[in-house]
């Protein structure tokens, strides 16, 4: 594809690009935003630099790209919903250091997500991709045919459980009321810390029923097969005993980090990513505890993982066509659904 409004340039063979030549808070043209969603497509992950733009134009430019999810009882920038605030400590694991494709439990995960930190630590804090569609391409004929043959399984309740994700905030609102005072959870015996926690789980595993994708689906815009599993969310293969559904997502988990379907960025002031969440994983790199590192998230748009057969073994030119802190009011009640509603948006 040649563009007339942008620069497009890559930053690897197979994923990535950066975009240069526009203002993002003076696009005049449909066209440009037509060309900034061609090459997003096209490269998984595009960045911007220098971009000092303001909420409105934040937001308008996520409006290109589907229906903006609000973020009302979340942190978020005061007058804009639309705009989520994410920060992280850097004195505990943000839980994003892990490859992942964002809220996969999901019917329909969001399509596109954008990046802004604006909170950057001294060094380090980078974000990383995988290009899913290379990792797909690189297996080759014969795998590719067995795993298209295969359905996922994926399950917020399986991860939140195995990172006691709902005792960990738990305790961190115990401490926070113990701060003030010592009233609710402080009070709790034990057992009765025992019991609410069992009911907290009860409830998030029966409002949040697995949902089956296609471990190999075709990306809705360019028609390319991608693999479709990730590290957090995918709890099993069906059909298969689960002793190979492990292996063969420990296989795939580990295919997905080869060096060659990645890209790294280095954030700086200004700086912008905008992702593609169908045809990529990503990963928030943890090296810079224990500073401090913020930044502003839209996501929007959506998509339905499906395989059209017809894609299989289909191959284009294209280019690879290829949470953030966990931040609640710790002042109130810890509110179960706020936390799913938080993972739904990670
Ligand atoms: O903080 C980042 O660089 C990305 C974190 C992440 O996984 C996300 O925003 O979905
Ligand atoms: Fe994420």
């Amino acid at each position: 594809m040649t563009f007339r409004h942008i620069e497009v340039k890559r930053a690897t063979p197979t994923i990535g690009a950066t975009i240069s030549g526009v203002d993002l808070n003076a696009i005049r043209s449909e066209d440009v935003y037509e060309e900034i969603r061609q090459a997003l497509w096209q490269s998984g992950v595009i960045f911007f630099r220098d971009q000092q733009i303001t909420p409105e134009n934040y937001i308008k430019l996520g409006s290109k790209f589907g229906e903006m999810e609000q973020h009302e009882f979340f942190p978020h920038l005061p007058g804009h919903p639309q705009i989520q605030l994410i920060s992280h400590e850097g004195t505990d694991n943000p839980e994003t250091d892990r490859w992942h494709t964002d809220v996969t439990f999901r019917k329909r995960p969001n399509m596109v997500s954008i990046l802004r930190i604006t909170d950057l630590p001294p060094h380090g804090g980078d974000t990383m991709w995988a290009s899913t569609v290379a990792a797909y391409d690189a297996l080759g004929p014969e795998l590719q045919t067995l795993l298209a043959g295969l359905q996922a399984e994926h399950d917020l309740p399986f991860h939140f459980r195995r990172i006691n994700a709902v005792e960990r905030l738990m305790a961190r609102q115990k401490l926070a009321a113990e701060k003030k005072g010592g009233m609710m959870n402080s009070m709790m015996s034990a057992n009765e810390m025992d019991a609410a926690l069992a009911d907290r789980e009860c409830k998030l595993i029966q409002d949040n029923p697995s949902v089956i994708h296609p471990a190999v689906i075709t990306h809705p815009y360019t028609g390319r097969n991608l693999l479709f599993v990730n590290s957090i969310w995918t709890k099993r293969l069906m059909g298969v005993h689960l002793d190979l559904s492990d292996a063969l997502l420990a296989m795939l988990n580990e295919w997905v980090k080869k060096p060659e379907f990645m890209v790294r960025f280095q954030w700086q002031p200004n700086s912008i990513a905008m992702w593609d969440n169908c045809q990529t994983q990503h990963y928030a790199v943890f090296d810079y505890a224990p500073h401090y590192r913020a930044g502003e998230r839209i996501t929007c748009g959506s998509f339905e993982p499906k395989l059209i057969r017809r894609a299989l073994g289909a191959k284009s030119d294209a280019h690879a066509g290829s949470s953030s802190g966990l931040k609640l009011d710790l002042s109130t009640e810890l509110d179960l659904d706020q936390v799913v509603e938080y993972a739904r948006r990670r």
